[in-house]
């Protein structure tokens, strides 16, 4: 898989991958990402990306031109399976769409600063928005950097057993069941004995107990 992410910030996306899964993922050959300034797309002698927006009002909006040149340079050498807008107003990310997503080849993630985009790309070239929650971040960076992690570990030969994705909180719309490790007591603090029976028909039926249990406490929204 290949991803591609468009922004005005790049030196705000380089370290979450070059760090840990992520990076492995790349070392691996499993997923190629690339950074791409929009600023290097900008026009006119100051290599503006935003402008006054028409009508008035506070707040710079991102520009057509330097976008559209930056995505048909990349659709140029390849075609995408999406072009993704990342903004506060788009669809509220989750597991199923990461799952979704990490089944495509290429796709571009457009980082929206200032007011936004002009409307225009977001009618014309925008194959879907995405949002990672209800709240506003200063630009679309943290959010491009969140959706990337949730599909590049998604991607087969990233994680291992240990780490199996199929084990995870939300990939079957339960949390996970509470983990231990040793010592089996900890100043008087004990582990479920039935972690320490060594039956593990017992085990899995606990542990899907539990995370039915932690679900209706602490999610009850995704049982419904
Ligand atoms: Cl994708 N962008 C911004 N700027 N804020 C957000 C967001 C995205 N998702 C949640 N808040």
């Amino acid at each position: 898989m290949r991803i591609d992410i468009i922004t005005v910030l790049p030196e705000l996306l380089r370290s979450p991958f070059e760090a840990s899964i992520c990076k492995r993922a790349v070392e691996k050959g499993v997923v190629e990402i690339e950074i791409h300034n929009l600023r290097n797309y900008g026009s006119g002698k100051n290599k503006q990306v935003d402008d006054y927006a028409f009508g008035g009002g506070a707040g710079m909006v991102m520009r057509v031109e330097p976008i559209m040149a930056c995505i048909e340079k990349l659709q140029s050498e390849r075609s995408y399976d999406a072009i993704i807008y990342m903004t506060p107003d788009g669809k509220r990310f989750d597991q199923k769409h990461a799952n979704r997503l990490s089944l495509f080849e290429n796709i571009i993630l457009l980082c929206g600063h200032y007011k936004g985009i002009d409307q225009r790309l977001r009618d014309h070239i925008i194959t879907e928005e995405i949002s990672i929650g209800d709240y506003v971040l200063s630009g679309g960076e943290l959010a491009a950097a969140v959706v990337s992690d949730a599909i590049i570990r998604l991607l087969p030969g990233v994680l291992n057993d240990e780490t199996s994705a199929l084990t995870d909180s939300f990939q079957d719309d339960l949390l996970a069941p509470p983990v231990y490790t040793r010592p089996a007591e900890f100043r008087g603090w004990k582990v479920p004995d039935i972690l320490l029976s060594g039956d593990e028909k017992k085990i899995d039926n606990w542990r899907t107990e539990q995370a039915l249990e932690r679900t209706e406490r602490l999610r009850p929204d995704l049982l419904e």
